[in-house]
């Protein structure tokens, strides 16, 4: 059986307590490999080699700093095929939409910083002519970066990048249920020459590993992507610890169609905003608003495209739907299409666990499912289910569809379709969320403040934000007089 390792001071070596815990392949539905159960002793030894290894890291030149963080970025590009077959594997998402999708992205974030770094600069405040103020952007120390299961190498990636660019050393922990490209990674980051210690990674469960992490007192800093609930958690932890927290947690995202948008666009790309990665996107449209004039030529022409879409093998390349991530969150989701049936749903698309022939026969498969004919805010409307399930449903103005997208506890993203600009601009302003695209879904540039509101979320990734987290500012007042 396959065996990964912690990355501790450049090592690769199993927990402490040499126990291991079974890692499953969800297209197949069986253990392939096994991953360390690490605990608070590891995450000792982690921090450790962090804190020794600060000092040297973060007085290297960034212009130094930057060109092993971007030897990294071309190491994952050039493992491209082995990495996405990976992720595909250990997430169940098809192979095609990590090699797309997911490997680039973590090479793009990786080479993003290395040279943001290059390009950021600090303020100075001219008083008087012997009065002048400057900003010093120090890094905090050893930060705690934590990571979810369902864009792996994209979002560990899209929070180590930033904290070693600026000169951090990190204690990292991805998803025990998709740990395999953390670990892939952990190899490229030695062979690129990152200094032992710089980064170290180590695996387990959450309330042991990632806990350890969010209460050790020499962890200035916690990035987290995951579950609300488990956002609560952390910040329960850190806060009264002064850390610095940044959460990027759950969401119910509202997609608003009105009468006067481009519909072949619409529905085009509401299939993708609707099941991409299996509908296991923080960003995905699970809420979807038409309005009533062209409720009933959406509604025939999207279930259309939605039964076409081929669930099956994540290997094979027709393959647009995958496995869930883990038995677990297949039963999940389940339930919550069977809620929707007791709210007074009508499943007009999907619906089923599908057991699918050969190889997969075990694996967690659900069809694309759309439900309609629900109240907006039942629960099923209001909470997040994080798989390959929408709801549909008609309004007649914008006030009414504003109530509806900002009436559950998240505010994430939302999408928009009209071609009116007024609208678009009035819609951008009144809904609660950190994100809104218009006429388009999941364009991203790595610049722009990253982040949601109310329950989605505290604090803003991306671009000199990102940078800005990750370090400390002193302002430095000098009379030179
Ligand atoms: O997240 P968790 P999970 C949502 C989605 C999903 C739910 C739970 O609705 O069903 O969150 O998903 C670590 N202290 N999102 O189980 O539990 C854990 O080991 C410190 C949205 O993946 O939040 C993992 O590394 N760390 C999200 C990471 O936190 C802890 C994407 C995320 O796990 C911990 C994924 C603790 N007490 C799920 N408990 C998004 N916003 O994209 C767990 N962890």
């Amino acid at each position: 059986m396959k065996k990964i390792y912690n990355y501790i001071a450049g090592e690769h070596i199993p927990a402490l307590s040499e126990n291991w815990i079974n890692n499953y392949n969800p297209s197949l539905g069986s253990v392939y490999s096994l991953i360390p159960d690490s605990d608070e002793s590891d995450v000792e030894k982690a921090q450790l080699a962090a804190q020794n290894a600060f000092p040297s890291w973060s007085s290297t030149p960034a212009a130094e700093r930057s060109k092993i963080i971007q030897k990294i970025a071309f190491l994952i590009e050039s493992r491209v095929d082995d990495l996405a077959l990976a992720e595909s594997e250990d997430n169940g998402k098809p192979v095609s939409l990590a090699k797309k999708v997911d490997i680039p992205r973590a090479s793009s974030n990786m080479s993003f910083f290395a040279t943001a770094i290059l390009h950021d600069s600090s303020l100075a405040h001219q008083m008087s002519k012997e009065v002048i103020n400057y900003t010093l952007k120090k890094p905090i120390g050893v930060v705690g970066c934590i990571s979810p299961w369902n864009l792996p190498l994209y979002l560990f990636t899209w929070k180590i990048a930033p904290a070693l660019a600026v000169g951090n050393t990190v204690v990292a922990k991805p998803s025990e249920i998709t740990p395999m490209t953390a670990y892939l990674f952990s190899i490229i980051c030695k062979e690129a020459g990152l200094p032992d210690g710089v980064l170290n990674i180590v695996h387990g469960y959450g309330p042991k590993v990632g806990s350890a992490i969010t209460k050790h007192p020499n962890i200035k800093a916690i990035s987290f992507t995951g579950g609300t609930n488990t956002g609560k958690e952390i910040a329960k932890v850190a806060a009264p610890m002064f850390k610095k927290l940044s959460l990027e947690l759950g969401g119910k995202n509202p997609n608003i169609i009105f009468d006067d948008c481009d519909l072949d666009k619409a529905i085009s790309t509401s299939v993708l905003s609707s099941f991409a990665n299996q509908g296991q996107i923080c960003l995905c449209g699970s809420r979807i608003f038409v309005q009533k004039k062209i409720y009933k030529e959406f509604k025939e022409r999207f279930i259309e495209k939605v039964n076409q879409l081929k669930v099956g093998d994540p290997l094979l390349p027709a393959t647009k739907i995958g496995a869930l991530v883990s038995k677990p969150h297949m039963d999940k989701v389940l339930s919550y299409i069977e809620l929707a049936k007791e709210e007074g749903g009508t499943i007009i698309a999907g619906g089923q666990q599908l057991n699918l022939d050969g190889r997969c026969k075990d694996g967690y498969f659900i069809q694309p499912t759309v439900i309609e004919g629900l109240k907006f805010d039942c629960r099923t409307n209001q909470e997040e289910i994080f798989g390959p399930v929408v709801t549909i449903m008609p309004f007649d103005t914008e006030q009414e569809v504003l109530t509806y997208a900002n009436s559950t506890v998240y505010g994430l993203s939302s999408t928009v379709w009209t071609n009116d600009l007024n609208k678009a601009s009035r819609m951008s302003e009144n809904l609660q969320a950190g994100i809104v695209w218009v006429n388009c879904w999941l364009v991203r540039d790595l610049r722009t403040p990253f982040g949601g509101v109310k329950n989605s979320g505290l604090g803003r990734e991306g671009g000199f934000y990102a940078l800005n987290f990750f370090t400390e500012s002193t302002n430095v007042c000098i009379n030179i007089n």
